[in-house]
């Protein structure tokens, strides 16, 4: 008789060894005793290795290590990319104390052109784009739907009652022959609500005070000029302290507020969209396919190229970013108290729903928004993936009962919903699967949240953030609250600093770069699959991103703003950074 082997991984020195014969199996599959028995001390040693840990109340529970020296070797980072993760970061950090240093005996800091003298060596084809366009209120509206968080942006059938917007505020705004009255009608007006901003303690740096406002920024579809904003209001309250800021006010008090809007992005971005939603929320697909899967079943063949490396740059991130002596606390304004505070309140709400696009664009009301790329290739891929992973589930799953027998698979799910995602009652996902279709589009979740929608909330981060004015990490000063007496030393003194832009662009730059031992989606550099049906899907699953890619180029070229985040051959396999 044939015997199929598990799959095997041992150290040799420092360098890992993997033999990968055999089929995928499932439990019901398994015939050999052994083999069966091995199954069972392969999860009985992995269980003892990953466990499961509350770093802090109310956000996702993650991986059980105090910093990535106490992970097993099976899932650090490999020298190479180690060496380059440290040295690119000590590189960023010098390249910005030899610039803080060029400021400090150079001339003074008073201009928003000063932003320019750090502007050197560190830079892309987009952040100088921003440079020279971020005042400009389409750009404003470009980056709502293009840029690093391009899920904020809502549709607005009736203006809320905090924000009281009135018609003949934004008149000068609209098109001729329109009001806002029938726009808002029309579906023409959109909202970004930072409400969960609202009440956020605030850091304190070098016994400095940093400031958090909440704003409300109302949008317009307009028929020539595209998306722009027509009225801001920076709290939550109404009130003589909180005017509506008005394109044709005084342009500094405009481009102020503006820019208090885009500090807000930084905050939401960077912690909800980014950390929480992508980064955390895979944190937990991690450690439940550690615990509960074995390396022969069909499903953690098929997600463990995407859950590579997330394990230690989470714990990079939980020690040296958000901690309390972090770079947040260092130079952000929700450092400190603030960050975990903000990441709790998004936790609460989070929903499964949210992470499946076809919905959450669905529930935005953003569907016929023109020129959303992201949302326009989010789904291209989002269908690619599902379509790929039904046929990989088809292919091990005969119908729905096979797979609800699955014993390892319900134990699996039930670590995800019980033991990861815990303290979520609406969060909307069971913790168990009926049908396989409920499996597929599990996976997709996964697959498409470590991959593409990772790319496109990582991957700008630079070209977005290294033009500091444009989406500044810290605010020094409070929100204006006379639209009349802001001036360029107000502004000056609330952006951040020399030292705080240096570190923004040093961070951003490190992580948004392209990371020299990427391994691009749906590339299956170790071969975890060997049967044929299966080999025939992933091929499949490539043409389609070839066809992809190739579509995304074509409707790019010669576009004077490319939008290339999500071209598949610059989307990552798994969370790596
Ligand atoms: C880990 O000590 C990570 O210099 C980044 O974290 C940077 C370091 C370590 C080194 C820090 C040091 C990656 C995982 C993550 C995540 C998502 C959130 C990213 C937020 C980036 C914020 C940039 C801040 C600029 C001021």
């Amino acid at each position: 008789d044939k015997v199929t082997f598990p799959c095997y991984r041992w150290l040799v020195g420092d360098i890992k060894v993997e033999v990968r014969a055999g089929t995928a199996k499932t439990l019901r599959d398994e015939s050999i005793s052994q083999l069966l028995e091995h199954r069972k001390t392969e999860l009985q040693e992995r269980q003892k290795i990953y466990r499961w840990v509350t770093w802090a109340p109310g956000i996702p529970r993650c991986i059980d290590a105090k910093t990535e020296a106490d992970l097993p070797q099976d899932v650090r980072f490999e020298n190479e990319k180690r060496s380059d993760f440290e040295q690119s970061l000590q590189f960023a950090l010098l390249e910005l104390s030899l610039k803080k240093l060029a400021i400090r005996f150079g001339k003074s800091w008073n201009d928003l052109e000063d932003f320019k003298r750090i502007f050197w060596k560190l830079k892309s084809p987009i952040s100088e784009y921003c440079m020279e366009h971020w005042k400009e209120d389409w750009f404003f509206g470009y980056q709502c739907l293009n840029g690093s968080n391009p899920r904020m942006i809502q549709k607005c059938r009736k203006l809320p009652e905090n924000f009281p917007v009135t018609s003949d505020m934004v008149q000068s705004s609209m098109a001729p022959r329109t009001n806002l009255d029938k726009e808002l009608k029309a579906g023409n007006i959109y909202l970004l609500d930072y409400a969960i901003m609202d009440g956020i303690p605030t850091n304190t740096i070098k016994g400095k005070p940093q400031y958090i406002a909440a704003p409300l920024c109302l949008m317009y579809q307009h028929p020539d000029e595209g998306l722009i904003p027509v009225a801001i209001q920076l709290e939550q309250t109404p009130g003589l302290d909180s005017p509506i800021f008005l394109p044709r006010d005084p342009p500094l008090a405009w481009l102020l507020a503006k820019m208090w809007v885009r500090h807000s992005e930084f905050q939401v971005f960077q912690l909800l969209s980014h950390l929480l939603r992508t980064h955390l929320v895979i944190e937990v697909f991690c450690v439940a396919t550690l615990r509960q899967l074995p390396a022969v079943h069909p499903i953690y063949k098929l997600l463990a190229p995407h859950l590579r490396y997330t394990l230690e740059i989470n714990c990079r991130g939980r020690t040296q970013l958000i901690s309390s002596n972090g770079i947040f606390k260092r130079v952000v304004s929700t450092g400190g108290d603030g960050l975990l505070i903000l990441a709790q309140r998004e936790y609460k709400v989070l929903t499964y729903r949210s992470l499946q696009p076809h919905k959450d664009f669905a529930d935005r009301g953003v569907s016929q928004l023109p020129k959303y790329f992201y949302r326009e290739y989010s789904l291209m891929l989002w269908d690619a993936i599902h379509s790929f992973v039904s046929g990989m589930v088809d292919l091990f799953y005969q119908s729905d009962p096979d797979m609800q027998e699955d014993q390892e698979l319900q134990a699996w799910i039930r670590d995800i919903s019980q033991e990861g995602f815990t303290e979520l009652p609406n969060f909307g996902l069971p913790s168990m699967l009926s049908t396989r279709e409920e499996l597929s589009t599990l996976l997709t979740v996964a697959i498409f949240t470590s991959t593409a929608q990772h790319a496109a909330t990582n991957n700008g981060q630079f070209d977005w953030c290294a033009w500091v004015p444009n989406t500044p990490c810290t605010m020094r000063q409070p929100p204006p609250t006379d639209k009349d007496a802001v001036t360029m030393e107000m502004i000056m003194a609330t952006l951040p600093d020399v030292s705080q832009s240096c570190v923004q662009m040093a961070i951003t730059w490190h992580l948004g770069r392209a990371q020299p031992d990427a391994i691009p989606l749906g590339q299956y550099t170790e071969q975890h699959f060997t049967e044929g049906r299966a080999v025939e899907l992933i091929d499949g699953f490539r043409t389609e991103l070839k066809e992809i890619e190739d579509h995304i180029l074509s409707q790019n070229e010669g576009l004077e703003l490319q939008y290339l985040f999500l071209l598949p051959s610059r989307i990552e396999n798994s969370i790596t950074i």
